[in-house]
């Protein structure tokens, strides 16, 4: 009932079950994996898809013979165990070059070195058979907003997207961009902060069609918001185009923890509305397991990750089926079509029968909502006793 099937799109990033447990206060706790470790270790526990910066595959200082051996003995993996390459992207945030940024940095040489960087990450992921390409600008942020102005920020970021995608409509590719929000960690403050930031921006580009979003759980609740919310506002602009999947306590670093693992109730709604929508999109872990974790339970925190989502899945089917629940919506949500003549839009005629009507407040604001009831059936469909 609960086993990751392919239909079902789930995915991991190399770094995830790859991440070697390592924080800003201690080393590593398990051994790095290779690639193909990795390859074998998703396919092992069900993984659809494997996704990857260009730097998790092949290292920033390899020489073109190292890469290219380190892509075939790739894509052999993939092809033994049948895992597809749905999402790639760059990394513009480990290598000190990109201390002060990448696309927004005050130095034109590393703004450029970042568009060649990303062009080669792009030819790499196209290679494998990503149609989505995440930009995660980890890096195009400040300590102190007296290093850069924030509008010369905004145009380095437009004019290295729109040259991008360029590039891709050049090369004839089938690829998409998601653009990924987070409002700091590594840099003070990052630019773009919020999913809701990058759709306002992504109207300011050449191309916005090709353009969509990649939110993750773990930073609209570090910026203090309702992921499930920022998700549906995606949705509504059509600009839904990847999604990374974690959690993480409000008020706290990236936790990047285990799908449902802190905040249950919004896991559900998200998955709730994500299968109610009919999203086709990977399902993409993008999280890592304890640093307490040695590879069995790094296993364990993958099969997690899915499970969870499948088990949300056939609660939200319940919650649909669920007819106490069902019922109260359709109480909480009754319409007479008293007021469906404003259905069609403003109009004279209809403006002046709005006008002519007398709204009894009092009487308005009798009708019941029952929302604790409704709340309460939700919390104990989640708890297992309907
Ligand atoms: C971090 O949340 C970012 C990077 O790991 C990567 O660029 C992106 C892809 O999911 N998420
Ligand atoms: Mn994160
Ligand atoms: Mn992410």
């Amino acid at each position: 009932m609960y086993d990751p099937k392919p239909e079902h799109k789930f995915t991991f990033g190399l770094w995830t079950v790859g991440n070697p447990g390592g924080d800003p206060f201690g080393y590593a706790t398990r051994r790095a994996l290779s690639p193909v470790e990795i390859v074998h270790l998703l396919a092992e526990v069900g993984a659809w898809g494997v996704n990857f910066h260009d730097n998790d595959l092949v290292p920033i200082d390899a020489t073109p013979a190292e890469r290219d051996q380190i892509v075939k003995d790739f894509k052999q993996a993939l092809d033994e165990t049948g895992l597809v390459v749905p999402m790639a992207t760059t990394n513009l945030f480990r290598d000190p070059v990109f201390r002060d940024g990448a696309f927004t940095a005050n130095d034109p040489a590393v703004r450029a070195y970042a568009l060649q960087k990303t062009m080669c990450a792009i030819d790499l992921g196209v290679e494998l058979g990503a149609k989505v390409y995440v930009f995660w600008g980890g890096r195009e942020g400040t300590e102190t907003d007296a290093s850069k102005n924030p509008l010369d920020a905004g145009k380095r970021f437009r004019d290295a997207l729109n040259y991008l995608c360029n590039y891709v409509k050049d090369q004839g590719y089938e690829l998409k961009f998601a653009l990924e929000a987070k409002p700091n960690e590594p840099r003070s403050d990052i630019y773009l902060p919020t999913t809701g930031a990058m759709l306002g921006f992504i109207e300011t580009l050449d191309y916005p069609e090709m353009i969509g979003v990649n939110p993750e759980v773990a930073h609209e609740h570090m910026a203090g918001l309702n992921f499930m919310h920022a998700v549906a506002q995606a949705w509504d602009a059509g600009k839904l185009f990847h999604i990374d999947l974690n959690d993480q306590k409000f008020g706290r670093y990236d936790q990047d923890f285990r799908f449902g693992a802190e905040m249950i109730k919004q896991a559900f709604y998200l998955v709730k509305f994500l299968e109610d929508v009919g999203y086709e999109g990977s399902r993409h872990f993008d999280a890592h397991a304890y640093r307490t974790a040695d590879y069995d339970d790094v296993k364990e925190f993958a099969r997690g990750c899915m499970r969870t989502y499948l088990i949300l899945k056939e609660k939200a089917q319940r919650f649909n089926a669920d007819g106490e629940i069902q019922a109260l919506l359709s109480d909480i949500n009754a319409d007479d079509g008293t007021y469906g003549f404003l259905d069609a839009g403003y109009s004279a005629q209809s403006a002046q029968q709005l006008r002519d009507i007398n709204f009894d407040r009092q009487q308005l604001t009798s009708k019941k909502l029952p929302y604790e009831r409704l709340d309460q059936l939700t919390v104990e469909l989640l708890l297992g006793v309907r």
